[in-house]
Protein backbone atom coordinates (compact mmCIF):
# COMPACT_ATOMS: atom_id res chain seq x y z
CA UNK A 1 0.00 0.00 0.00
CA UNK A 2 1.27 3.51 -1.00
CA UNK A 3 0.48 5.83 1.64
CA UNK A 4 0.35 9.71 1.28
CA UNK A 5 1.53 11.16 5.08
CA UNK A 6 0.06 14.90 5.83
CA UNK A 7 1.64 17.56 8.17
CA UNK A 8 2.10 20.55 8.62
CA UNK A 9 5.02 22.50 7.18
CA UNK A 10 5.15 26.27 6.76
CA UNK A 11 1.86 26.30 9.21
CA UNK A 12 4.35 24.92 12.13
CA UNK A 13 6.59 22.55 13.28
CA UNK A 14 5.88 21.73 16.58
CA UNK A 15 4.03 18.39 16.08
CA UNK A 16 7.28 17.24 13.72
CA UNK A 17 8.69 14.67 16.21
CA UNK A 18 5.02 12.81 16.46
CA UNK A 19 4.92 12.77 12.66
CA UNK A 20 8.72 10.88 12.57
CA UNK A 21 7.12 8.42 14.56
CA UNK A 22 3.43 8.02 13.03
CA UNK A 23 5.69 7.77 9.83
CA UNK A 24 7.79 5.07 10.95
CA UNK A 25 5.15 3.06 12.26
CA UNK A 26 3.30 3.48 8.64
CA UNK A 27 6.89 2.34 6.77
CA UNK A 28 6.63 -0.79 9.05
CA UNK A 29 3.92 -2.38 6.54
CA UNK A 30 3.36 0.45 3.89
CA UNK A 31 5.45 2.56 1.43
CA UNK A 32 5.23 6.20 2.71
CA UNK A 33 5.55 8.43 -0.10
CA UNK A 34 5.99 11.70 1.99
CA UNK A 35 8.79 11.05 4.11
CA UNK A 36 10.20 14.28 4.18
CA UNK A 37 6.74 15.81 5.93
CA UNK A 38 8.51 14.06 9.22
CA UNK A 39 12.05 15.37 8.46
CA UNK A 40 13.81 18.81 8.41
CA UNK A 41 13.76 20.44 5.24
CA UNK A 42 17.23 19.79 3.22
CA UNK A 43 17.74 22.09 0.48
CA UNK A 44 14.88 24.39 -1.35
CA UNK A 45 13.06 23.46 -3.85
CA UNK A 46 10.72 26.13 -4.91
CA UNK A 47 6.83 26.52 -4.36
CA UNK A 48 5.77 25.36 -7.75
CA UNK A 49 7.96 22.09 -7.85
CA UNK A 50 7.11 20.96 -4.49
CA UNK A 51 3.18 20.97 -5.83
CA UNK A 52 4.11 19.35 -8.77
CA UNK A 53 5.85 16.63 -6.92
CA UNK A 54 2.82 16.48 -3.95
CA UNK A 55 0.55 16.49 -6.14
CA UNK A 56 2.02 13.51 -8.45
CA UNK A 57 2.63 11.55 -5.53
CA UNK A 58 -1.05 11.96 -3.71
CA UNK A 59 -2.39 10.50 -7.65
CA UNK A 60 -0.50 8.09 -6.90
CA UNK A 61 -1.30 6.60 -3.51
CA UNK A 62 -3.84 4.22 -2.44
CA UNK A 63 -4.57 6.07 1.23
CA UNK A 64 -3.95 9.09 2.86
CA UNK A 65 -3.07 9.52 6.52
CA UNK A 66 -2.95 13.13 7.67
CA UNK A 67 -1.76 14.56 11.38
CA UNK A 68 -4.33 17.07 11.10
CA UNK A 69 -3.61 18.63 15.28
CA UNK A 70 -1.92 21.67 13.74
CA UNK A 71 -4.43 23.15 11.38
CA UNK A 72 -1.89 23.66 8.45
CA UNK A 73 -3.67 25.33 4.52
CA UNK A 74 -1.72 22.66 2.93
CA UNK A 75 -2.76 19.65 4.65
CA UNK A 76 -6.54 21.02 4.38
CA UNK A 77 -5.73 21.45 0.49
CA UNK A 78 -4.86 17.79 0.36
CA UNK A 79 -7.52 16.78 2.12
CA UNK A 80 -9.88 18.43 -0.23
CA UNK A 81 -7.95 16.81 -3.42
CA UNK A 82 -7.59 13.19 -1.98
CA UNK A 83 -11.31 13.57 -1.33
CA UNK A 84 -11.73 14.50 -4.87
CA UNK A 85 -10.29 12.06 -6.00
CA UNK A 86 -11.54 9.36 -4.37
CA UNK A 87 -8.67 7.92 -1.66
CA UNK A 88 -9.57 6.73 1.48
CA UNK A 89 -8.49 9.03 4.13
CA UNK A 90 -7.40 8.71 7.94
CA UNK A 91 -7.36 12.13 9.98
CA UNK A 92 -5.57 11.57 13.62
CA UNK A 93 -6.14 14.68 15.85
CA UNK A 94 -4.90 14.41 19.31
CA UNK A 95 -7.10 15.26 21.94
CA UNK A 96 -5.91 17.38 24.70
CA UNK A 97 -4.47 19.91 22.42
CA UNK A 98 -5.44 24.04 22.65
CA UNK A 99 -7.18 23.90 19.16
CA UNK A 100 -10.85 23.00 17.88
CA UNK A 101 -10.70 20.38 14.44
CA UNK A 102 -11.98 22.20 11.36
CA UNK A 103 -15.66 21.50 11.16
CA UNK A 104 -14.67 20.60 7.00
CA UNK A 105 -12.74 17.44 8.44
CA UNK A 106 -14.28 16.73 11.60
CA UNK A 107 -18.01 17.04 9.92
CA UNK A 108 -16.94 15.22 6.18
CA UNK A 109 -18.08 11.46 6.73
CA UNK A 110 -16.12 10.48 3.83
CA UNK A 111 -13.25 10.98 6.33
CA UNK A 112 -12.42 8.64 8.93
CA UNK A 113 -11.90 10.75 12.02
CA UNK A 114 -9.42 9.39 15.01
CA UNK A 115 -8.90 11.42 17.92
CA UNK A 116 -5.87 10.05 19.81
CA UNK A 117 -4.37 10.16 23.11
CA UNK A 118 -0.87 9.42 22.73
CA UNK A 119 1.27 7.47 19.37
CA UNK A 120 0.57 4.42 20.17
CA UNK A 121 -3.45 5.09 20.14
CA UNK A 122 -2.52 6.85 16.51
CA UNK A 123 -0.54 3.85 15.82
CA UNK A 124 -3.67 1.41 16.31
CA UNK A 125 -6.09 3.73 14.64
CA UNK A 126 -3.59 3.26 11.47
CA UNK A 127 -3.37 -0.13 11.96
CA UNK A 128 -7.68 -0.49 11.28
CA UNK A 129 -7.65 1.87 8.35
CA UNK A 130 -5.16 0.21 6.57
CA UNK A 131 -6.91 -3.10 7.24
CA UNK A 132 -9.43 -1.57 5.33
CA UNK A 133 -7.64 -0.26 2.64
CA UNK A 134 -5.70 -3.49 1.75
CA UNK A 135 -8.52 -5.40 2.50
C1 LIG B 1 10.10 21.34 4.24
C2 LIG B 1 10.32 20.25 5.15
C3 LIG B 1 10.50 19.14 4.43
O1 LIG B 1 10.39 19.49 3.07
C4 LIG B 1 10.16 20.81 3.00
C5 LIG B 1 9.98 21.55 1.69
N1 LIG B 1 8.52 21.90 1.57
C6 LIG B 1 7.61 20.96 1.23
N2 LIG B 1 8.00 19.79 0.70
C7 LIG B 1 7.07 18.84 0.44
N3 LIG B 1 5.74 18.96 0.70
C8 LIG B 1 5.32 20.12 1.22
C9 LIG B 1 6.22 21.18 1.46
N4 LIG B 1 5.50 22.21 1.97
C10 LIG B 1 4.22 21.78 2.04
N5 LIG B 1 4.10 20.52 1.60
C11 LIG B 1 2.88 19.69 1.60
O2 LIG B 1 1.86 20.45 2.18
C12 LIG B 1 3.08 18.45 2.45
O3 LIG B 1 2.57 17.32 1.77
C13 LIG B 1 2.30 18.71 3.75
O4 LIG B 1 1.37 17.65 4.04
C14 LIG B 1 1.53 20.00 3.50
C15 LIG B 1 1.89 21.06 4.53
O5 LIG B 1 1.34 22.30 4.17
P1 LIG B 1 1.75 23.68 4.94
O6 LIG B 1 0.73 24.68 4.43
O7 LIG B 1 1.63 23.43 6.42
O8 LIG B 1 3.16 23.99 4.52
Amino acid sequence: VKVYFAGSIRAGRDDAPTYARLVAHLRTRSEVLTEHVATPADGDAGDSDIWEQDMAWLREADAVVAEVTVPSLGVGYELGMAEALGIPVLCLFRTGAAVTLSAMVGGNPRFEVARYADVAEACSRIDGFLDAVDG
